[in-house]
């Protein structure tokens, strides 16, 4: 999670990408029933051209378990140290402080097709901070060739 405060407006993105210029290339696909890992960091504020925030992070219907937290640098983009886990728990946000990472386990079970994840501070969504990836079956199947990509998406979801 990254922004561009040397832009005017500012912009938030994913992977430095806002969600009004995601293309395919950006959308990725987790099958179902399979444990991910993902890392989450927070590369804002020293060393980047953006005011440190912390960013709620926030997948639609899926929780996750965090596993791990830890310090990042923005600049060299890498983890800089682990911090011992809390006991784990089921949840669906997470905050993620600037210079910090976070990594998390999950199962996608219940659903297949093309969902977003976004921060949960509305004016950063809505100013790019959000992605889309798409959930499919063992066997590639799940996202129709119905599913859009912005600004085709239109409305944004909360
Ligand atoms: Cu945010």
């Amino acid at each position: 999670m990254s922004a561009d405060f040397a832009l005017a407006p500012p912009v938030w993105t994913f992977n430095g990408v806002q969600y009004e210029a995601i293309t395919m290339t950006d959308v990725f696909t987790v099958r179902r029933n399979t444990v991910e890992e993902w890392i989450i960091a927070n590369s804002t504020g020293p060393g980047t051209t953006a005011i440190g925030e912390s960013h709620p992070f926030h997948i639609h219907v899926n929780d996750f378990t965090v596993i791990e937290r830890g310090t990042w640098d923005p600049v060299q983009a890498q983890i800089t140290s682990r911090i011992p886990a809390r006991a784990p728990a089921s949840m669906d946000t997470v905050s993620v402080d600037p210079g910090h990472y976070i990594k998390f386990r999950t199962k996608f079970t219940d659903f297949v097709g093309r969902t977003v994840y976004h921060c949960h501070l509305l004016f950063h969504e809505d100013h790019g901070m959000m992605g889309i990836f798409d959930i499919v079956d063992a066997d590639g199947s799940g996202v129709g060739p119905d599913q859009l990509l912005p600004p085709q998406a239109g409305s944004h979801h909360h």
